[in-house]
């Protein structure tokens, strides 16, 4: 194995290196890969190696580690994971998904190169792209990345970036991951997918071309909403040298317990993404017979335009589900507020069930943006719970909400 591309571990990890589990199931591998136990006390958990140096037995003589911003034994143990259960060679992790976004965005792209974004992605992204890394000489535009045609006709000579979501956030759109690499086949720039609503459980985009896989990790990676985070993965050696350069040089890294708690995460995600994706059916099922819902937003269901591609390039749908609201724009921020087991919360991917109003809130920052979204909108982070006490809550906070009448 290269040590650079997975920083070394030495003796401070011991063990079979990643590539030793490499045969084996996503699930083993999310449980084991860079978490060999502890050679020196037979500890099953990785510690968390909370120090900001490393002694040296002479000058530049080390075992791997001068300094926690440069490496750090517990994020090597995350990058190793995360490189493998994405398929890729290396992983570079960060101390958010929205500071992965920005190295990636300005230390891969330079002044006078153009980054096509998805027309429906992240609030946090596309403010970004639109009022921090386009002060930088990078221009952007925005295409609905569903329609390949689309993409192929809004490419530039000096496009360098085409950025995928998907699902995308907040309206859970499907784009075919394969089909955007094979419009660039011909074309210099490369492509990203942010993988966060589905995670590397359900949606691998190294195997359907894509270049660069990113991730807010605070979401189904952590899976427990108690830790912010990010990272890259990709394959090639250069983007590795230069995003690790700038990542040092410029400090965007993660602390050893936020990796831990991540780590710690990952191990059930295999489990936690097939209740997910139960749950979120049967919330979407629900949803979709309601008078007071008009239209829900779910991969899953067999009539999403996207539900073809994501049967194909998908393992289950994920736990995200969006609808908007019939009886006028205050009813979806009421339902917002009147639920009880869904909390009225931003983020998503955690073992609790959360609900939002992505107009006010998550997506407050595209509003009068070719971005923007209804505010009729509501989008739910099904959770883990009892499937009956979800239907249940959502039951109650319609009822609560709807004016008497409303009928499709
Ligand atoms: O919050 P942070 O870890 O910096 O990640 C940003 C980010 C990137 N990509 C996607 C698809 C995201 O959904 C997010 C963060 N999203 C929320 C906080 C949200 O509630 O949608």
């Amino acid at each position: 194995m290269d040590d650079r591309r997975f920083t070394p571990g030495d003796g401070a990890h011991g063990g079979p290196d990643a590539a030793d589990w490499s045969a084996d199931h996503f699930d083993t591998r999310a449980i084991h890969v860079g978490q060999e136990p502890d050679p020196v006390t037979g500890s099953v958990i990785p510690p968390i190696y909370q120090t900001s140096t490393y002694v040296q037995e002479a000058v530049g003589v080390h075992r791997g580690y001068e300094y926690s911003r440069t490496d750090n034994p517990t994020r090597t143990a995350l990058h190793q994971v995360l490189a493998s259960l994405e398929g890729g060679a290396w992983c570079l992790a960060y101390a958010s998904g929205l500071a992965a976004t920005q190295n990636l965005m300005m230390y891969l792209l330079r002044p006078g190169d153009h980054l096509l974004l998805s027309d429906d992605a992240y609030g946090g992204t596309y403010r970004l792209a639109a009022k921090v890394v386009a002060n930088y000489g990078i221009d952007f535009d925005l295409v609905d990345m569903a329609d390949l045609d689309a993409v192929r006709a809004a490419l530039r000579p000096e496009t360098k970036l085409v950025w995928v979501e998907t699902p995308t956030n907040p309206y859970l759109k499907i784009v075919d991951i394969a089909g955007v690499a094979g419009v660039l086949a011909d074309h210099p720039a490369r492509l990203v997918v942010d993988n966060t609503f589905a995670s590397p459980a359900v949606q691998r985009p190294l195997d359907h071309g894509a270049d660069f896989v990113l991730h807010s990790t605070t979401k189904y990676l952590g899976g427990h909403s108690d830790v912010v985070g990010g990272a890259i993965v990709g394959n090639d050696d250069e983007s590795l040298d230069i995003l690790k350069f700038h990542q040092n040089a410029a400090g965007a890294v993660p602390g050893p317990f936020d990796c831990w708690l991540t780590l710690r995460g990952i191990k059930t995600l295999a489990v936690r993404m097939e209740r997910h994706g139960a749950n979120a059916m049967a919330v979407a099922e629900f949803l979709r017979e309601h008078d007071a819902v008009d239209r829900v937003f779910y991969p899953g269901l067999a009539d999403h335009p996207g539900h073809e591609v994501a049967a194909r390039q998908m393992r289950g749908f994920s736990g995200m589900v969006s609808f908007t609201t019939r009886g006028g724009p205050d009813i979806a921020a009421e339902v917002a507020g009147r639920t009880r087991v869904f909390q009225l919360a931003e983020s998503l991917g955690g073992v609790e069930s959360l609900i939002e109003h992505p107009g006010r809130m998550t997506h407050a920052s595209v509003a009068g943006t070719g971005a923007e979204v209804e505010d009729t909108l509501v989008r739910l982070s099904v959770g883990i719970e009892h499937v009956a006490d979800l239907v249940e809550d959502l039951r109650q906070a319609l009822a609560a909400v709807v004016p008497a009448g409303i009928r499709r």
